[in-house]
């Protein structure tokens, strides 16, 4: 009896997941070659982003997007960055994709995706009822490892995707995770960052603020009730998180003052 205990919460464990698979946004368009430290070219999306307006963005592999210009930096950096660079950190850490794993990026206007996107939105901010979505950018990590993973890391894969929604003057980000299985390097020292950096040297949120153990379980928490899912408003100064609840216990906005939502 003891031994299928075990078995029965063993299985229990390694089913633990964050968003559903199903549950994701489609991102099946373009696919990034196997790279270590790659990004994607230049893609013509209209996005608003802490008080600016981009007309480029850009996948990078190391789980980031930029605006301005392709981004290499494999070493997640503490937020606000100091090199003027606007980005938005869904997983940064050391992503390879040379042998396994893989990058999808998608822009679409499709109308059946644009009103699953106001669906989302509408559902978490009160006053977006209103919101009619233009353009849904989507990037998905799919079973991505890490650089270098050694010993029992080598099998460990990561997925994670972030979805922008904007009607032009109003823009949000969906980051869903459905499996992290690792988030740092073999020292756990070095963890993923995920959040927004404005690129003025100032203003940034982070979401992961304390340790290793907030970033490896990024699958079970949220701001909107279903684990694994965060929706943030992203045009204004400062980052808004959706208002559903909260299971994410610590964020951390604008330099080091961090708050606890619930
Ligand atoms: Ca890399």
């Amino acid at each position: 009896m003891a031994v299928f205990i075990l078995i029965v919460s063993l299985k229990l464990m390694s089913a633990v997941s964050g968003i559903d698979f199903e549950d994701m946004y489609p991102s099946d368009d373009q696919l990034m070659g196997p790279t270590l430290d790659g990004s994607s070219p230049v893609i013509f999306f209209n996005f608003p982003f802490f008080n600016n307006f981009y007309d480029t963005i850009y996948v990078n592999n190391n789980g980031h997007l930029t605006f301005n210009s392709q981004y290499w930096q494999y070493i997640p950096q503490s937020l606000p960055l100091s090199d003027n660079t606007p980005l938005i950190a869904v997983f940064w850490m050391d992503v390879d994709t040379r042998s396994t794993g893989q990058v999808w990026y998608k822009l679409s206007n499709d109308s059946a995706l644009l009103s699953r996107a106001k669906a989302d939105i509408t559902a978490y901010f009160d006053l977006q009822t209103s919101f009619q979505p233009t353009s849904v950018f989507t990037a998905t990590w799919l079973d991505v490892p890490y650089w270098q993973a050694a010993g029992d890391d080598r099998t460990k894969r990561n997925t994670f995707q972030v979805v922008l929604v904007t009607d032009g003057s109003t823009s949000f980000a969906m980051f869903h995770y459905q499996k992290i299985e690792w988030a740092g390097y073999a020292n756990n020292i070095t963890k993923a960052v995920v959040g927004f950096n404005a690129g003025d040297t100032l203003n940034s949120f982070t979401v992961n603020n304390s340790d290793y153990t907030d970033v490896i379980n990024l699958e079970q928490r949220s701001n909107t009730g279903v684990p694994g899912k965060f929706i943030f408003r992203v045009d204004g100064t400062t980052i808004e998180a959706a208002s559903g609840s909260e299971l994410t216990k610590q964020y951390c906005c604008h330099d080091q003052c961090s708050r606890f939502l619930k």
